[in-house]
């Protein structure tokens, strides 16, 4: 990886049963307003995904969650911009959408009819079987 390559971490945030994933609607920009993303942003010069992750999760939602391990796909949003996603849990708070429109828990088929729908920001559905593929697991 070059150095001028960025990183933007997105959060798998799942609820301590891991039934259901948090999802949030963006605003902007208008190509995307409306559909539904997992919730993160872009890792900043000298911060590890981690870090970023808990940054933006705790800006976006007011959470503070503990970050656990990645998902497997990564998506290249364009030259130089790699969509990755972490798995997380709330440690503290409540979500609210300080950002988003409107946040959403989804259950393992919501989120497959979602996506189906078109309902998903096109880069997230990357991650969809695996996340239904988990949700519910005991
Ligand atoms: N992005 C994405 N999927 C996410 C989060 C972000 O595809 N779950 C994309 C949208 C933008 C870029 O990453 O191209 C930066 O996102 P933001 O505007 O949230 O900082």
């Amino acid at each position: 990886m070059t150095p001028d390559e960025r990183i933007v971490v997105a959060g798998a945030i799942v609820d301590h049963e891991r039934r259901m994933l948090l999802l949030a609607q963006r605003r902007y920009p208008a190509e995307v307003a409306g559909l539904w993303e997992l919730p993160g942003g872009k890792v900043e010069p000298g911060e590890n995904a981690e870090d970023a992750l808990r940054r933006e999760l705790a800006e976006e939602l007011g959470v503070e969650v503990r970050v656990g391990a990645m998902l497997t796909e990564r998506v290249t949003l364009r030259p130089g911009l790699t969509l990755i996603a972490l798995r997380a849990q709330i440690v503290t708070g409540i979500p609210h959408a300080a950002e988003h429109e409107a946040l959403a828990w989804v259950d393992g088929p919501t989120l497959a009819d979602w996506a189906r729908d078109g309902a998903l920001i096109p880069a997230d559905t990357a991650w969809v079987p695996e996340l239904v593929g988990e949700l519910g697991r005991p």
